[in-house]
């Protein structure tokens, strides 16, 4: 039912949203960057039938009903020549600078250089692997709806391509970011946990720690290593998905901090390029247990959080 209301105090710039209770209860139409324009340093922004199709492909997205199968895109030549580069780019990376997790999971999907992958067939496996799902969304999705999607055990995705002339990075997540990136640990059931706590310690808090928890979010599952033996490897998707993201990383020179989710997080950005540092997970039950605290305290009221800052 809607309910009239009539008092002058409500806010009308954030209309109040009720806690989700299901997916259904989750939107993937609030775009909160690169909507169809593009911002002037996305490689595709003077490339006017670049953006129609990624307008097009978006537009299939945002009509996605829950439940019913994701549309198949017929990728086009210059499409799937990206693809491949980029594929044949991390072919040898990978494997080196990877987390053991990404690398065990990876060829349930089998990609293979001659197609680019459908969500819809990569949902299939997923479900059947933990029970995640795919849903796919226009582009960059608001982080209350984004996180809330996590809780739900949904990864909202695009399922556009990346700029031809910028196959090695983008700076905004595109098909090939969500396939080669993402995919992968969504397979495995201690990082598929780990990222369902964070979804959960976002549900029904207010937007400051919406703010805060995407931000632990870009830390780790965008840029997050973790530690293996004297090592560390990439599990973020950030990293994964970009040859010249996952080239910086493995040099050593950006610098290698502990993740602590309970101090203010760095600003994060889409335009810098590279990260100049990067945050380090023991394991990923160990980055489950932290959030799994961290929200638990998040959730009290404030006299009873501690000492902890949440930002
Ligand atoms: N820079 C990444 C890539 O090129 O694959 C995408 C990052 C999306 C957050
Ligand atoms: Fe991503």
């Amino acid at each position: 039912t809607t309910c009239c209301v009539t008092s002058s105090k409500v806010n009308v710039s954030q209309p109040q949203r009720s806690t989700p209770r299901s997916i259904y209860d989750v939107s993937n139409n609030n775009i909160l960057g690169f909507g169809a324009n593009l911002s002037q340093d996305h490689p595709g922004f003077n490339d006017l039938s670049y953006k129609a199709r990624r307008a097009w492909i978006s537009e299939l997205a945002s009509a996605h009903k829950i439940g019913m199968p994701i549309p198949r895109i017929a990728y086009n030549q210059e499409e799937l020549q990206v693809w491949k580069t980029v594929l044949q780019e991390l072919r040898d990376l990978l494997p080196q600078h990877a987390c053991k997790q990404y690398l065990q999971a990876a060829p349930l999907f089998n990609f293979t250089p001659n197609q680019i992958p459908q969500l819809q067939d990569v949902n299939e496996v997923l479900n059947r692997a933990t029970g995640w799902s795919i849903r796919p969304a226009a582009g960059l999705l608001h982080p209350r709806d984004f996180l809330a999607g996590l809780a739900f055990k949904t990864f909202h995705s695009t399922q556009y391509i990346r700029h031809p002339s910028s196959p090695s990075y983008t700076p905004e997540p595109d098909l090939v970011h969500e396939l080669i990136g993402h995919v992968p640990l969504l397979a495995d059931a201690a990082f598929a946990d780990m990222l369902q706590t964070l979804g959960e310690a976002s549900l029904g808090v207010d937007d400051k720690q919406i703010w805060h928890l995407i931000k632990v979010y870009w830390y780790t599952v965008e840029f997050g290593v973790v530690r293996e033996g004297s090592c560390v490897k990439a599990f973020g998707a950030g990293i994964l998905s970009s040859f010249g993201e996952l080239q910086h990383m493995s040099k050593g020179t950006a610098q290698f901090e502990t993740l602590d989710p309970f101090i203010a997080q760095p600003k994060m950005s889409y335009k810098d390029g590279f990260q100049n540092r990067y945050f380090v997970l023991e394991t990923f039950e160990a980055g489950r247990d932290m959030l799994q605290d961290y929200a638990m305290k998040a959730k009290l009221p404030q006299e009873l959080q501690g000492s902890s800052t949440l930002a």
